[in-house]
């Protein structure tokens, strides 16, 4: 017999044939501020480089904002019972700078704080531990008016921003990420243009990446100094895969791999800058940028590594444009993207390749002998979802993608990489940047027009997955009959 709890599901003990993981291994769902918050004008909330961006027509999918989002600052209270009925052990969130500072420096705003301590307060008394982002891209207005990540001010002010929220919210968020990241907010923000606050520029990216990093390694040593707690960063590795094996295309995956992995991971686990920044980005990279001390503060030990994994990419050379460092020339590293055409693609148009996943992290543990312990701080997948006639999201595609990827993440648990837990992203549909909400990313839905919430297929998939680990860990260790 099974019966159902608040969501539907049955709490009958779930069918075997799920991904196996080690005790303890912790598994959490991810969210982040601008995504879900919405409240823009709320509780003395200030600007962000978002609130700026989505208004510039023909920025955002549909000229949608955050304005509204999944109005989670006023339905945090559902939100976390989703949580506690998942069965998660952690909620990874962010915390929206602009709320805590809404110029970007100075007193803090009593009210920006009180929400995240009442959010906080509830996950705990759900059971479910906080772990929080400290930037997931909503830069306050004001800042980005004065240079943004361009200038190590941003930084400065950054780590002070830190300081503030250890503080209030330290005693009871033990879990700590200084960036989500950086490679979006630096390039996808700087160079491309896609992203807030929609520059398109190349050393000006380039002095970007590197203020995010030393605004990294000044919020650390500001957690260091509040208390006890692990901290660590969320970097979005990428698995880049030559389109054939000609010189020029393996030449590109290896600039591509200076601009989206050896940036981040050289100078935060090697104490380097990367080795073919000169190659990469020839005089764009400057170095104007740089300080002495700069290695060793971003090179700072950390307690884990979070990893955001969705996808490989398939690299071809690429026409390259000359960068011309005087017009302020937008980074061409001569490389572009190719189509596969032999796996099914998710509706962002990401190849869905599941052991490119174990590929990648088998990869990372080799090349960073000194890497800590790794979280999968996000993974998930966005399906073309609908409501079906019993009233239900029937996403098996979804559900696919999660068994397959935890699978692949098991393989590479058993072949010796050290991950401590999985998180999937996301809880909610949510406002996907450039894309607005078309697509959905939530394993549960959220219908924009009512904000109502509804469980889907992969939520309960989820579940029962969880369910099925703790049954296995906590199971009673066979009796011993040698002594009958
Ligand atoms: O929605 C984003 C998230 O904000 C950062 N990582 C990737 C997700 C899907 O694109």
């Amino acid at each position: 017999m099974s019966t159902s709890d608040s969501t539907g599901a049955t709490t009958a003990a779930p069918a075997a044939g799920f991904p196996e993981f080690p005790p303890g291994f912790a598994f959490g769902a991810a969210t982040a501020s601008y995504q879900i918050e919405g409240a823009h004008d709320v509780g003395g909330r200030g600007p962000s480089i978002w609130d700026t961006y989505c208004r510039q027509p023909g920025k955002v999918a549909g000229g949608a904002t955050g304005d509204v989002a999944c109005d989670h600052y006023h339905r945090y209270r559902e939100d976390v019972a989703l949580l506690r009925d998942l069965g998660v052990d952690d909620y990874r969130f962010s915390i929206a700078w602009p709320r805590i500072q809404p110029t970007g420096s100075g007193p803090a705003n009593a009210e920006g704080l009180a929400f995240y301590d009442r959010l906080v307060d509830e996950l705990l008394a759900a059971g479910v531990r906080p772990a929080a982002t400290l930037y997931h891209w909503d830069l306050p207005q004001a800042l980005e008016d004065r240079g943004g990540w361009r200038v190590r001010e941003t930084a400065e002010r950054f780590a002070e921003y830190t300081a503030i929220v250890a503080d209030r919210l330290g005693d009871r968020i033990k879990r700590w990420i200084t960036l989500n990241e950086p490679f979006c907010a630096a390039f996808v923000g700087y160079a491309i243009g896609r992203h807030a606050p929609g520059a398109k520029e190349g050393t000006g990216a380039l002095a970007a990446a590197h203020h995010l990093l030393v605004g990294h390694g000044l919020a650390v040593r500001a957690l260091r100094a509040a208390g006890d707690c692990e901290v660590g960063v969320t970097l979005n590795p990428d698995r880049l895969l030559p389109a054939t094996d000609s010189a020029a295309d393996l030449a590109a995956v290896r600039r591509a791999d200076t601009l989206h992995n050896a940036v981040w991971f050289d100078p935060i686990f090697a104490g380097r800058y990367p080795e073919h920044e000169a190659e990469t980005w020839g005089p764009l990279a400057d170095g104007s940028y740089r300080r002495d001390g700069d290695l060793a503060l971003i090179g700072a030990p950390l307690d884990f590594v979070g990893v955001n994994y969705y996808r490989p990419i398939t690299i071809a050379a690429a026409p390259h444009r000359e960068p011309d460092p005087a017009a302020r020339t937008a980074v061409d590293i001569g490389a572009a993207e190719s189509w596969r055409d032999d796996v099914r693609h998710t509706t962002m148009g990401w190849p869905v390749v599941p052991e490119a996943f174990t590929e990648l992290l088998l990869d990372l543990d080799a090349r960073y002998p000194n890497l800590p312990p790794l979280y999968i701080t996000e993974n998930g997948s966005a399906e073309a979802d609908t409501v079906a006639a019993d009233g239900q999201v029937h996403d098996a595609d979804r559900v696919a993608y999660l068994r397959d990827h935890l699978a692949a993440l098991a393989e590479a648990v058993r072949a010796g990489v050290d991950v401590r837990g999985y998180y999937v992203w996301s809880l909610l549909d949510n406002f996907e940047w450039a894309f607005g909400y078309d697509k959905r990313f939530g394993i549960v839905r959220v219908d924009y027009d009512t904000l109502e919430r509804l469980p889907k297929d992969s939520y309960r998939w989820y579940q029962d997955m969880i369910r099925a680990h703790r049954l296995r860990h906590e199971r009673p260790a066979a009796t011993d009959h040698r002594q009958d």
